[in-house]
């Protein structure tokens, strides 16, 4: 399978998450990709591609004009209004405070267009996030255009970003991105698993309300993770995409037992569903040691069920999500991929 990299991720280094009521080294670091490239290159899994430009235009039909203006001026704006710090938002249109419509202050804006507060704006975020885009939209032409799968080693993620707002270490919708350029390179329905520990409420929000992908996301129940605001099973689909959204919300401890259950049901909806392409979410948070997650997957269980999504059977493109702080994070990676292959 060939991957698509570029090491333009690395501008995406802010020094700051806010966490616990402290500032840390943020869990969405550079050496979390580099750890996926060394494994890929020591397994030989194959070629790895840089990307092309595939400019705004693709972006722009899943990410709204003056959202992506946001992201792109936000950094400028915000030294120029003299903070110290990086850019962190402190003030939402939350509840009761209904005037929604972006303020001119940054410090307003950032919190117009801002999901959660973990995640700081800094220097060269913005450039990385384009070129996260350009990663996976890379990887989807080699789909597109014939290939079984590839791989787009995206970073910064994705998943969490919704047609206007950033959170979740995500700024534009990498899978998203991808998904609606197969529909619009003539795909007629596409299937979007995602897989990372965290329920892809961006990625559902933007195609809620639509037949034409259907989306399914195998999460920590929202009741005990971020972003614990969306994800419940009762979530599936609104006027046209009714029935067209299915959440697996699972309980904090749950190992590949409970996990790859809830798996072989979205298979088989995915199968009943007969997509044209299939984009999988790959987040390998669901491990064991991750930091930040509450299931138990041991690295063999990757593989066996990168080994179940290839048994779909389909051209498969998979965009790389979260996984934090672990070394592991190559290996868990590529053994979905490689169980995928080796069908
Ligand atoms: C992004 B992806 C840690 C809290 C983290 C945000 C998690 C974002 C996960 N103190 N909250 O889905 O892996
Ligand atoms: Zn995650």
């Amino acid at each position: 399978m060939k991957s698509i990299y570029t090491d333009k991720h690395k501008l995406r280094d802010a020094q700051t998450e806010l966490c616990g009521g402290e500032l840390v080294p943020p869990f969405e670091c550079p050496v979390r990709a580099e750890y996926v490239l060394e494994r890929i290159r020591k397994t030989g899994l194959g070629e790895v591609l840089g990307p092309d430009s595939h400019g705004l235009e693709p972006v722009l039909r899943v990410h709204d004009r003056d959202y992506v203006d946001f992201l792109a001026t936000c950094w400028r704006d915000w030294k120029a209004a003299g903070y110290k710090g990086e850019a962190i938002a402190t003030c939402w249109p939350s509840r009761r405070l209904t005037r929604a419509v972006p303020p001119r202050e940054i410090d307003g804006r950032i919190g117009y267009y801002c999901l959660a507060s973990e995640t700081a704006i800094s220097e060269g975020t913005w450039e990385a996030a384009q070129a996260a885009a350009d990663v996976a939209l890379t990887a989807q032409r080699l789909v597109a255009d014939g290939e079984r799968a590839a791989f787009g080693l995206c970073r910064p993620p994705g998943h969490h970003a919704a047609a206007d707002m950033f959170g979740g270490y995500c700024f534009l919708n990498n899978a998203a991105i991808a998904a609606q350029a197969f529909l619009d390179g003539g795909a007629e329905r596409v299937a979007l698993l995602d897989v990372d520990f965290h329920h892809g409420n961006g990625t559902q929000s933007v195609f809620y309300q639509r037949p034409d992908v259907l989306f399914l996301s195998l999460h920590g129940d929202p009741d005990d993770a971020f972003p614990y605001f969306l994800g419940g099973a009762d979530e599936t689909g609104d006027g046209p995409g009714a029935g067209f959204n299915a959440n697996y919300p699972l309980p904090p401890g749950a190992d590949y037992g409970a996990w790859s259950k809830a798996l072989e049901d979205a298979l088989a909806r995915i199968g009943r569903y007969a997509p044209d392409a299939l984009v999988v979410s790959l987040g390998v948070d669901t491990f064991k040691d991750d930091p930040i997650s509450f299931f138990r997957l041991r690295s063999e269980d990757f593989t066996d069920y990168g080994r179940r999504i290839g048994g779909l059977g389909l051209p498969t493109l998979f965009v790389m999500e979260g996984g934090y702080a672990v070394a592991e994070i190559g290996v868990n990676t590529v053994n979905v991929l490689q169980g995928f292959e080796n069908v």
